[in-house]
Parts: C-alpha cells; structure tokens; sequence
C-alpha cells in the first residue's frame, strides 16, 4: 500500500496551509478541502490555487453539507482538520462534530486527526473559564470520534513559536520587547516552544503510524523545553542587549482577566496562566500507555531550536 492520501480540511489557515504543504513534501497525494463559503476572501483562494501548482488537489465541499463532506472523504485514507478554536465566531471546534458524522458514513478513514495541536485538553478538566471552552469543546469531539470508532491520533503540539516565542512570551504582542520584559512569576516554569513548521512535519509522519494508532502524539524535544527566562536569554544573546525584567505574581495576573471583557483576551489570559504558572505543558512525563512523544518516535526531524527561531527579529 503507497502512502495515504490526505484531505486537510482547514488547509489555508495558520497550521492547515503548513499541514497541507508538509503533506505534499512527505508524498501523499493531498486533497484540500474549498469552501464556498470562501466568498470574497481572495487570500484564502489564492492559497488554494497555488496548492493546486504544487500539487495539491482541490475538492469542494462544506462543513454545512453533509454529502459533499462524504464525498470528499470517500477520495482518501487520513483526515487532518485543523481548524482555529479561539479566533472566529462564525464556526468553532464543534462544527469538526459535522466532518465526524461524515467520515462515519463514509467508513473508509483509516486515521482522522481533530483541531487539536495545543494543550492536552483531557488534562484541563480543572481549566479557568473562559479559555476552558476550547478544551470541553475538544473533548466532545474526542468523544464523538471514539462513539464512532474511527482510528484517531490527536496532536498536542504546546506553544506555536510564533505566538509564543516572538513575543518572549508577552501577551499582546507577537515581536520581542525592546526594553522591558515580565516575567510569569519567577520565570523559571518549563514549557514547549514548536515552530509550526515542525509541527506539520511531525503531523505528516505521524499520520501512517501504528505506534500513533489511537494515541496522543506530544510534541516535546528537549531542547524547546524552556523556561520563560531561558527563552529571554536567548534573545538576549541574540540581540546583545540585556532587556529589564520585571514579575507578575500569578494572583496579580488572574486578577487582570477581570480588567477586559474582550473573550480572547481572557481566554489567553487562562492559558497562559496554566502554561507559565501551572506548567501544565511539562508536569507530566511521558510515555504513557496511550501516548508517545514526537521527537523520540522520528529522531531524524532536524527540529528548529529557538535561538535559531528568534533570529528573524534581529
Ligand atoms: C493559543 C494568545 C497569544 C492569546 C494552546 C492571547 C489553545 C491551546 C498552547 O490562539 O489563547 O499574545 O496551547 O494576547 O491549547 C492564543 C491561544 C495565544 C492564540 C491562547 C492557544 C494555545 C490556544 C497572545 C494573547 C501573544
């Protein structure tokens, strides 16, 4: 049997447009899925159509029809969604619920992987509202996909570099600070840094498996654990400046959830308070009976290291 061929549903979002361009590279026959509902939105288009040079096959279809999604998973062996769960309001990881009552009609995936690719949300049943959304949304899924026994392999890929690590980890912004950089407490809390690139490679390699087979698949190589301060000293070699540091205690920056109303905002809030305070990305060790860890499964993936990372913002 040749390698699987793939359908991305989501594929010209942030992780989709990586995951479809990884699918192409590692040789899988890559179907995207193009939505009408794409409208007037040239970008995501123009996306679509330049897979389409490098290869990729375009199938139409929408998450609201449920014969078109039967019809385009009926082409392929492994279905990766990856849609965003924080920013939109017009779908959100519930709608994936459509795409898991399609692939089980249609019987022939072999694997479907869920929008996960963040925090392990089986491990944030005790997460702060409103971030914890996301979370109980992706457990319905999980749920209906095992209801349905359809193989699965969920990816928990921890901190995308480029929300995480561009910012020195600074809510609101996405650059390195110039001058002064807070500290989550003591900074010392370990977390995972992923270049979302990487994140696709591992997705891809993962998809053909067995070791995978109705697992989780950690993202964690060990020398994107770091902390809050390692990653600023990071930087700080970088750019050779040292950046002032100050701290917030994680009572103080609770309390600032209260200070918005903006939903996202206080979502970020909660996540980042379970990753820098909570440590919930490395308070765990792994194997475990119904996971593995990427980096142990495909040590041939020359993952990219933060120093490495950051060095587009000198
Ligand atoms: C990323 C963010 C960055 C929020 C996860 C607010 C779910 C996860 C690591 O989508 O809300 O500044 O695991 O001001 O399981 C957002 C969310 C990150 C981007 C967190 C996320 C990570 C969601 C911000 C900000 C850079």
């Amino acid at each position: 049997m040749g390698k699987s061929r793939v359908l991305v549903v989501g594929g010209t979002g942030y992780i989709g447009r990586r995951i479809v361009k990884a699918s192409l590279a590692q040789g899988h026959i890559t179907y995207v899925l193009q939505r009408p509902e794409i409208g007037l939105d040239i970008d995501k288009l123009q996306m679509l159509l330049s897979f389409k040079k490098q290869g990729a096959r375009l199938v139409e279809g929408s998450l609201s029809d449920h014969q078109s999604l039967v019809e385009a998973v009926k082409q392929v062996d492994v279905v990766i969604c990856t849609m965003s769960g924080v920013h939109f309001k017009s779908h959100n990881i519930l709608t994936q619920l459509k795409l898991v009552d399609a692939i089980k009609e249609a019987g022939n995936v072999k694997r479907f992987l869920p929008s996960e690719f963040g925090m392990d949300p089986s491990r944030m049943e005790n997460a702060l509202p409103p971030g914890s959304e996301t979370f109980d949304q992706k457990m319905v899924v999980r749920r209906a996909i095992e209801e349905a026994k359809i193989p699965f392999t969920y990816v928990s890929a921890n901190c995308f570099a480029g929300y995480f690590a561009g910012g020195l980890s600074q809510l609101g912004t996405l650059v390195p600070p110039k001058d002064t950089v807070r500290l989550y407490g003591d900074g010392n809390v370990k977390v995972v840094y992923m270049d979302e690139d990487d994140i696709a490679t591992y997705t891809i390699k993962a998809i053909d498996d067995p070791r995978t087979l109705n697992k989780t698949m950690y993202l964690r190589p060990p020398e994107n654990i770091l902390s809050q301060r390692q990653l600023v000293e990071i930087w700080e070699k970088l750019s050779g400046k040292e950046l002032k540091k100050t701290s917030i205690s994680g009572e103080d920056f609770l309390a600032s959830m209260d200070a918005t109303d903006d939903y996202a905002t206080k979502a970020g809030i909660g996540h980042f308070y379970h990753i820098y305070y909570e440590g919930c990305l490395t308070n765990f060790d792994i194997p475990q009976d119904d996971a593995v860890e990427a980096w142990n499964l495909y040590p041939e993936v020359n993952y990219t290291r933060m120093d490495e990372y950051l060095k587009v913002f000198l």
